[in-house]
C-alpha cells in the first residue's frame, strides 16, 4: 500500500517537474524578467496609460461673454446654461469613445463651477437654479453613471481674487483644491495651468500682478496635499509631476514622444514650474530624461477651447480628428480632446456629429485584428520560457509580453500570417512596468522571396501606431533595437475601410 502510493507521488512529482521544465525552459529554474531600465511608470501613471483617450470640457462666464479669457469682473449671474444636461454632456464623451473627462471647475476669470464656501464668485451666488446649481457635481455624477473617469482644472490663476500675488491667494487655492478632491468621489487627473499672472480684475484693483511661477503657488507642498487626499490622481502641468505638457495645442506629439523628460527652466538659476519651463522640449520628451512623465496633448475640437456660436462652422472634421488620434496616441501619448458646452449647457449638434464620425472611423478600424492567428516567431525568447512567449504580443492584453534574454539588444520577431493579408495600419506597444526599453523599430514585408523594409522609427512607449500605404503580404518582420533587451506587449495590425 505505502509503496503504492510512494509510486504513485512519484510519479506525479515527475510529471511536475517534466511540466516545470516546459514551463521555464530550463528543469529547476523559474527564469524572472529583466531588471527594469530606466525611469518606470507608477501605479497612478499605468492605469493613466491605459485610458489614451479623455475628454476636456472647458465652460464659465466666458461661453456666455463670448471669450476666451474672462477678466474676472463678471456678475455669477452672467453663467447661466438654459438646458444644462450634464448626462448629454458625459454621455457623448462616452459615446465618443472617451475613458474620462476634466472640467475646468475654475478658469482664469475665477468664477467656480461648483459652490465653494470660500467665495462669493461662484454657481451659488447666480441666478442659474436659484443658486442651488453644481455644474462640478453634476459632472461628477454623470461620470460615474457612465463609468468614466473624472477630472479636474482649477486654474492657479484668477482674475478675480483680491489676495492674487499674495499668500493669502495660496491659501484659498489650497482650500478650493481640497474642496474639489474631497467631495466629488475619485479623481483621475488635475491639471494645472502653465498660464498665470497679468492683468486683472483682482477684486476692483484692475491691475497688472506678476508672480515668481518658481516660488509662488508652493508647488511641492499642494502635490503633496493631492497625494495625501487622492492619491491615484495624476498630476498634469508643464512640470508634471506625473503627466507633461506636450508644448502645443495643436493636436501633435512630437515624432519620437519619449515617455521619460527632465523638465528645464526657462530661468536659469529658477526652479522650473508650470509656466517657467522650456516647454517646447515636451514635444519630444528626452531619451534618457529623469522622470517617468509622458506626454499629454491638449487640443480642442473647435479654434477655441470655450464655445463660440460663430465657430459652429469650424468644428474639426472626423478624419482631422482621427489624423490627431494617430499623432498623439499614435506616439505614446494621451489626447484631451476639448469639447465645450454651449451656452444650453450641452454638447453642440456639430461637435456631436465630428466625434461620432470619428469614432465610427476608429471602430471600423481596429474592428478586425489581421495578426490574429498569426504563427510569431521571434530570434530569441528569454530562457524559452512561455512566460515571455513571442505569442504574447497577439493577445491584446499589455500585461503580458515577449521578452528576450539579458544582452539580446538587437532582436527580431516575425508574423507568419494565416493568409495573403492587406493592413495599412500597425498597432506596436512595449511592456511599460520595465521602463521604455526599445530605441528604434522597422518593420519589413516578405515580397518576392526577399524582406522589404516598410517603416521605420524611434521610440514606441505606451502605443505606436504606424499608418501608410496598404501593404499585401503573408510574412511580416519587426526588427528592434534599443540599451537593453526589448519587452514588447502588442503587435496588431489592422486594415483602414
Ligand atoms: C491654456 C489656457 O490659457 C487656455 O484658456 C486653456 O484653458 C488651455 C487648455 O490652457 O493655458
Amino acid at each position: 500500500m505505502k509503496t503504492r502510493r510512494t509510486l504513485a507521488t512519484l510519479a506525479v512529482l515527475s510529471l511536475l517537474s517534466l511540466g516545470a521544465c516546459i514551463i521555464s525552459g530550463e528543469p529547476g529554474k523559474r527564469i524572472s524578467p529583466p531588471k527594469p531600465y530606466g525611469p518606470v511608470p507608477s501605479p497612478r501613471q499605468l492605469a493613466w496609460h491605459k485610458l489614451e483617450f479623455y475628454g476636456f470640457f472647458h465652460t464659465t462666464v466666458n461661453t456666455f461673454t463670448d471669450k476666451e479669457w474672462g477678466y474676472g469682473d463678471e456678475s455669477p449671474d452672467v453663467f447661466n446654461p438654459t438646458d444644462f444636461d450634464p448626462d448629454q454632456i458625459v454621455g457623448t464623451a462616452k459615446a465618443a469613445g472617451m475613458k474620462g473627462v476634466i472640467l475646468t471647475a475654475k478658469h482664469h476669470d475665477g468664477f467656480c463651477l461648483w459652490p465653494s464656501k470660500y467665495t462669493k464668485h461662484s454657481v451659488k451666488y447666480s441666478k442659474w437654479m436659484n443658486g442651488k446649481g453644481d455644474f462640478v457635481g453634476a459632472i461628477a455624477r454623470s461620470c460615474r453613471k457612465f463609468g468614466l473617469k473624472f477630472g479636474i482644472y482649477l486654474s492657479p490663476w484668477d482674475r478675480n481674487h483680491p489676495d492674487y500675488g499674495r499668500p493669502a491667494y495660496v491659501t484659498y487655492y489650497k482650500n478650493q483644491l481640497r474642496e474639489l478632491l474631497t467631495n466629488y468621489g475619485p479623481v483621475f487627473e488635475i491639471w494645472f495651468d502653465g498660464a498665470n499672472g497679468g492683468t486683472g480684475y483682482y477684486g476692483g484693483a484692475r491691475e497688472r500682478r506678476t508672480i515668481d511661477r518658481s516660488t509662488y503657488y508652493g508647488w511641492p507642498k499642494i502635490w503633496a496635499m493631492v497625494r495625501r487626499l487622492q492619491p491615484m490622481a495624476c498630476m498634469f502641468s508643464d512640470v508634471g509631476p506625473d503627466i507633461r505638457w506636450v508644448g502645443n495645442e495643436r493636436g501633435y506629439a512630437g515624432d519620437p514622444c519619449w515617455a521619460t523628460y527632465t523638465p528645464h527652466s526657462k530661468i536659469p538659476g529658477k526652479a522650473p514650474a508650470p509656466g517657467l519651463v522650456r516647454f517646447k522640449e515636451g514635444l519630444h520628451g528626452h531619451r534618457h530624461g529623469k522622470y517617468w512623465m509622458p506626454a499629454e496633448v491638449d487640443v480642442s475640437i473647435r479654434p477655441g477651447w470655450f464655445y463660440h456660436p460663430s465657430q459652429d462652422s469650424k468644428v474639426k472634421s472626423p478624419q482631422t480628428l482621427v489624423k490627431i488620434y494617430f499623432q498623439s496616441v499614435g506616439r505614446g501619448a494621451s489626447l484631451l480632446l476639448n469639447v465645450p458646452p454651449d451656452r444650453r449647457g450641452r454638447i453642440h449638434e456639430q461637435d456631436v456629429k465630428s466625434l461620432m464620425g470619428f469614432r465610427r472611423i476608429l471602430d471600423r478600424i481596429f474592428e478586425k485584428d489581421l495578426a490574429r492567428g498569426a504563427r510569431v516567431i521571434a530570434s530569441n525568447v528569454r530562457g524559452n520560457s512561455p512566460r515571455f512567449a513571442p505569442e504574447n504580443v497577439l493577445d491584446q492584453d499589455r500585461d503580458t509580453y515577449w521578452c528576450c534574454d539579458d544582452g539580446v539588444t538587437a532582436p527580431a520577431l516575425e508574423l507568419r500570417l494565416p493568409r495573403k493579408t492587406t493592413f495599412d495600419v500597425v498597432d506596436l506597444r512595449e511592456y511599460l512596468p520595465l521602463g521604455q526599453r526599445i530605441d528604434t523599430w522597422a518593420l519589413d514585408a516578405w515580397k518576392e522571396g526577399k524582406w522589404v523594409e516598410f517603416a521605420k522609427g524611434e521610440a514606441i512607449g505606451n502605443r505606436r501606431l504606424w499608418r501608410g500605404g496598404p501593404v499585401t503580404t503573408t510574412r511580416v518582420r519587426l526588427r528592434l533595437t534599443g540599451p537593453v533587451c526589448p519587452a514588447l506587449s502588442d503587435f496588431h495590425l489592422y486594415k483602414q475601410p
